[in-house]
């Protein structure tokens, strides 16, 4: 959805990615598409297995200052009740950590989000602000199908071996992204320009009293509280 945020509110959700610029904790790591451990059953060239690498850098949610607007939008009835109905649930929640609702993702030059498929099921993202040129989002809609438990093994394969036609996303500023993570195979290209990206994401879940693990809050943001 392009333009949903208003300029205004753009311009001050930039401003505050600026100051917060300094306190992102940068992870660089490689994973497999399903960022398990590697599978001893399958081969070292499986898709399954093969590797690939992400680095970042995010700030997380106990620094999202508290009248930011991201925390109006992420809190908001009118908000939730649009994605509850989207998403054709009950009701979504938001971490019970104090770190995960809110990111700030940023990447500099060079700097990417290998293939991957996530575990929640959903995502939900604003732009920020897009670099010049590289860092564009591309996918593959229905390379798994969680629900049922189905892994489409040659088209992952064929992504991976860069012989499949992703779709790709240029992003502009001030769009809210809405995918189903955990069956789409996604990626964020390296950026190529001094102008970094600048993402956030709004991270809900379908329970209350969710944490995101002890594991992935050391990986992503450098501590667990
Ligand atoms: O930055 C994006 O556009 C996608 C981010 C993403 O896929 C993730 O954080 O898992
Ligand atoms: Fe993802």
């Amino acid at each position: 959805m392009n333009n949903f945020l208003a300029k205004k509110t753009l311009v001050n959700l930039q401003r505050e990615a600026q100051i917060l610029y300094n306190k992102a904790f940068y992870c660089s790591q490689n994973h497999n598409v399903l960022l398990t451990e590697k599978n001893t059953q399958l081969d070292d060239n499986h898709p399954c297995n093969i590797e690939v690498s992400s680095d970042k850098g995010c700030v997380p949610h106990d620094w999202i200052p508290e009248n930011s607007s991201l925390r109006i939008i992420y809190n908001s009835s009118l908000f939730k009740n649009f994605i509850q109905s989207l998403l054709s649930v009950e009701k979504i929640y938001p971490y019970a950590d104090t770190l995960s609702s809110i990111n700030y993702n940023y990447y500099k030059k060079s700097q990417q989000l290998g293939w991957h498929f996530d575990n929640a099921s959903f995502a939900i993202s604003l732009m920020i602000q897009s670099p010049a040129s590289g860092g564009y989002f591309q996918y593959v809609v229905n390379a798994r199908n969680i629900e049922k438990n189905i892994l489409n093994v040659q088209l992952v394969d064929s992504v991976l071996k860069n012989k499949y036609p992703a779709k790709e996303l240029r992003i502009e500023e001030g769009t809210l992204v809405l995918f189903y993570g955990s069956n789409y195979l996604h990626r964020v290209t390296p950026v190529t320009s001094n102008k970094h990206r600048v993402l956030v994401t709004l991270n809900y879940n379908l329970q209350k009293n969710i944490e995101l693990s002890e594991n992935a809050r050391l990986t992503f943001f450098g501590r667990t509280h």
